[in-house]
C-alpha cells in the first residue's frame, strides 16, 4: 500500500495507481476472456475441492492473459552497459550510470503519463515520488538506489518499479534492469533467476571489455533454460574496429555453444552509448548505425505485438477446452451417479485399457515429430546455403556488368550502387517467398499429418468414455497448427539493403584508371558480401524461429488438450468410485447438484462461443 505521497512539483495530488497499461484494439477481447474465466472458476469453486486442478488450470490462463505486457530483463555484469541500453531504448537518460552498483534489487520500468518512481519495501509497504525530468530521477535513484546512498540496502527495498511517458513502454514493453550478476550477494542470483521465468525475453548484455568473464557464463547456464527467449547483445562496438568485432563475435559464439547453446541465440552488435546520444540528438543516421534501431525493431515490433495477438486466440482456445473436459466431466458424473457400483467397476476398467493405449502412441508420435523438426531444420540450412551461393554470384555479376559498360572509377562505382540498391531487395525478397514457401509446405504437411495421429488420439479417448459409459459423444477440439510466418519483420524495410555511397579515397586517385576500377570493385564486393551475408542470416534465423515455434506449439497444444481430458476423466472415476458408496439419498442430492452445475457451466461455454465468432476464432 501507499503509505507517502511526495511530489516534487508543486504537490499536485497524483492519483496512485495509475500505470497506464495501453489498451490496444484487442482491449475488450481480453475483458470478455477475464470475465468467463472469472464466472468458471467462481462455478468450480461453489463445487467441490475435487475441482481444485480444473480450477488451477483456469487460474492459470487467467494469469496469462494479465501478463499480457511484454517484460523484458536486461541482464549483465556490472558496467556492461545495462543502464546506458536501457536508456537507449527509452530514449533518455534516466537511470544513473553509477560509479558503484546499484542496490541488488529489479527495477521495473513501466508507461506512465508522469513520471514517477515507487519504492516497494519487504515489508509490504511503499512509497512513491513524482518528478519533472530524467535527470531528476537519475539523481533520485543514484540516492535511494545505489550501495553508495543505501548501502547494504539499509532501506530494506524489494524493487523499483519507473512509470514513464517513454513510446516503448507505451506499446506494451516493460523493461526490467536486474541486479547485477556476480554482485555481492549470492541470493542475488537466485532472486534474479526466479524472477526471469516471468518475463518474455531476457538480453544478456555483454561486451568486448573484457571478454565474457566465468561469472557470467555460469549465470547464463541457469538461465538459459529458464527465459523463453534469450537474446545476446555485445555492446560497446564503438571501441572495436570492424575485424575485432568478428573477433569477439566468433568468440561470443565459441563460447555459446561450448557451453550448451545452440549457437542459433541471435547476437545483436551496438554501441548503447551511440544509441542514447542518438536518441538525444534525434539522429537516425547514428541510431542506425549504433545497431540499436535493429534491436529496437525486433524487440517491439516483433516479439512485442506477435506476443499479444497470439496470447489472446490461445487463452481462449485453451480455456474452451478446459470448459469441455468440466462439460464431460460432469457428465460423466451424472451417468454413473445412477449406475450400480460392479457395473462401474467393470467399465472403468475397460476404459483404463484405452488411456493406457493412448499414452502409448502419444509417445510414439512425440518421437516421429522430433525426427520431423529436425529435418525441417535440415532442409533450412541446405536453401539457405544454396541462396547465399546464388545471391553472391548474382551480385558479382553486377558488379562486372558495371565495370564493363563503365567509364570511370567513379562511374562503375555509381552505377554499380545504384544497380544493387535496386536489385539486392529484388533478390532477397524472392529468396524469402520461395524460401518460406518450401519452408512453409514442408513444415506445414508434416504438422498436418501429426494433426491427425494427435486427434485420433484424442478422439479415441473421448469416444471409448463415451462408449463405456454410454454418454453423448463431444469430438475434441481441432487442434492448431501454427504456421510459418510468411513476413520475416525485417525484409520490408529496404533500409537495410542499401550501401552507402563512399567518399573516393586520397590514395584512389593516385593510382591507374585501371587499378582504380580493380580497387573499387574490390571494395564493393566486399561491401556487398557483408550486406549479403547479414541478410542471408536474418531469413535464415527468422525461418528457425518459425519452425521451432510451429513444432514447439504444436506439442504443447497437444500434450495439454490429452493431459486435461486423462485428468478429467480420471478426477470423475475417483470420485464416482467415492460417492458410491455413499448411501442412496446422498446419490439423489448429488445428481440434482450435478446437473445445476452443468446447467452453470453450459452458460460460460456460451460466453465463450459468442466471444470466438466475434473475434474470428
Ligand atoms: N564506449 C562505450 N561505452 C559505453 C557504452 N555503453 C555504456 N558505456 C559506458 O560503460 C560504463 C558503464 O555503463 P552502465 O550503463 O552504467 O553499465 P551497467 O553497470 O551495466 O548498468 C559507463 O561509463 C557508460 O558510459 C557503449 O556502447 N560504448
Ligand atoms: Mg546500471
Amino acid at each position: 500500500m501507499d503509505t507517502t505521497q511526495n511530489c516534487d512539483t508543486d504537490g499536485k495530488d497524483q492519483a496512485s495507481g495509475s500505470i497506464g497499461t495501453v489498451m490496444s484494439g484487442h482491449s475488450s477481447v481480453k475483458i470478455r476472456l477475464e470475465e468467463a474465466l472469472l464466472l468458471a472458476s467462481g462455478i468450480l469453486r461453489k463445487m467441490d475441492a475435487g475441482w481444485n486442478a480444473e480450477i488451477e488450470r483456469l487460474e492459470q490462463l487467467q494469469k496469462r492473459l494479465g501478463e499480457s505486457r511484454f517484460h523484458l530483463a536486461v541482464l549483465g555484469q556490472f558496467k556492461r552497459g545495462k543502464s546506458t541500453l536501457l536508456n537507449a531504448l527509452l530514449g533518455e537518460d534516466v537511470l544513473p550510470s553509477a560509479v558503484v552498483p546499484l542496490t541488488a534489487v529489479p527495477t521495473l520500468i513501466v508507461y506512465g503519463e508522469t513520471r514517477r518512481v515507487q519504492l516497494m519495501f519487504r515489508d509490504g509497504n511503499s512509497q512513491s515520488f513524482c518528478f519533472e525530468s530524467p535527470d531528476k530521477i537519475r539523481a533520485f535513484l543514484r540516492e535511494k538506489a545505489t550501495e553508495e546512498g543505501n548501502p547494504v540496502n539499509r532501506l530494506g527495498l524489494d524493487s523499483i518499479t519507473i512509470q514513464y511517458p517513454s513510446p516503448i513502454l507505451s506499446k506494451g514493453v516493460v523493461l526490467i534492469d536486474t541486479p547485477g550478476i556476480g554482485s555481492t550477494y549470492e541470493h542475488n542470483t537466485k532472486t534474479t533467476i526466479d524472477f526471469l521465468s516471468r518475463c518474455d525475453a531476457a538480453v544478456f548484455l555483454v561486451s568486448a571489455d573484457p571478454p565474457i568473464t566465468q561469472a557470467e557464463v555460469d549465470f547464463l547456464k541457469k538461465v538459459g533454460s529458464v527465459v523463453p527467449t534469450l537474446l545476446f547483445v555485445l555492446n560497446k562496438t564503438d571501441y572495436l574496429l570492424p575485424d575485432e568485432l568478428g573477433m569477439a563475435l566468433s568468440f561470443l559464439k565459441q563460447v555459446l555453444v561450448k557451453y550448451g547453446f545452440s549457437g542459433r541465440e541471435r547476437i545483436f552488435c551496438v554501441s548503447a552509448r551511440s544509441g542514447l546520444l542518438a536518441r538525444q540528438r534525434d539522429d537516425l543516421n547514428l541510431w542506425t548505425e549504433s545497431g540499436m534501431a535493429e534491436f529496437y525493431d525486433y524487440m517491439v515490433n516483433f516479439l512485442a505485438s506477435e506476443k499479444n495477438r497470439a496470447l489472446y486466440r490461445s487463452v481462449l482456445k485453451r480455456t474452451e477446452n478446459v470448459i469441455a473436459d468440466i462439460s464431460l466431466r460432469l457428465e460423466l458424473m451424472r451417468k454413473a451417479l445412477e449406475m450400480p457400483l460392479e457395473d462401474i467397476d467393470k467399465r472403468l476398467a475397460m476404459l483404463e485399457v484405452k488411456l493406457v493405449e493412448a499414452e502409448q502412441q502419444r509417445q510414439i508420435t512425440g518421437d516421429l515429430i522430433q525426427g520431423e523438426h529436425r529435418r525441417a531444420i535440415e532442409l533450412l540450412e541446405e536453401l539457405v546455403s544454396e541462396l547465399n551461393r546464388k545471391v553472391v554470384d548474382q551480385v558479382r555479376g553486377i558488379v562486372e556488368e558495371a565495370v564493363d559498360s563503365a567509364q570511370s572509377s567513379q562511374e562503375v562505382e555509381r552505377l554499380a550502387r545504384c544497380r544493387l540498391n535496386e536489385s539486392i531487395p529484388q533478390i532477397f525478397n524472392d529468396a524469402l517467398v520461395s524460401i518460406s514457401g518450401a519452408i512453409r509446405g514442408r513444415v506445414e504437411s508434416v504438422l498436418s499429418t501429426q494433426r491427425e495421429t494427435g486427434m485420433a488420439i484424442l478422439d479415441s479417448v473421448r469416444r471409448a468414455t463415451a462408449e463405456v459409459f454410454n454418454i453423448s459423444y463431444v469430438p475434441p477440439e481441432a487442434l492448431e497448427v501454427f504456421g510459418i510466418k510468411e513476413e520475416p519483420f525485417w525484409i520490408t524495410d529496404n533500409a537495410r539493403f542499401t550501401l552507402n555511397p563512399l567518399p573516393v579515397g586520397w590514395a584512389d586517385r593516385l593510382l591507374s584508371k585501371q587499378a582504380r576500377i580493380a580497387r573499387v570493385k574490390r571494395r564493393l564486393t566486399e561491401e556487398v558480401e557483408t550486406v549479403i551475408a547479414r541478410n542471408v542470416e536474418n531469413l535464415r534465423f527468422a525461418m528457425l524461429q518459425s519452425i521451432d515455434s510451429s513444432f514447439n506449439r504444436f506439442v504443447l497444444t497437444f500434450n495439454e488438450q490429452l493431459d486435461g481430458t486423462l485428468l478429467v476423466i480420471r478426477d470423475a472415476i475417483r470420485e464416482i468410485r467415492s460417492k458410491k458408496t455413499a448411501a442412496n439419498q446422498v446419490v439423489k442430492e448429488e445428481v440434482s447438484r450435478v446437473d445445476s452445475f452443468a446447467a452453470e457451466i453450459r452458460k460460460v461455454s456460451d460466453l465463450l462461443e459468442r466471444l470466438r465468432l466475434d473475434y474470428g476464432g
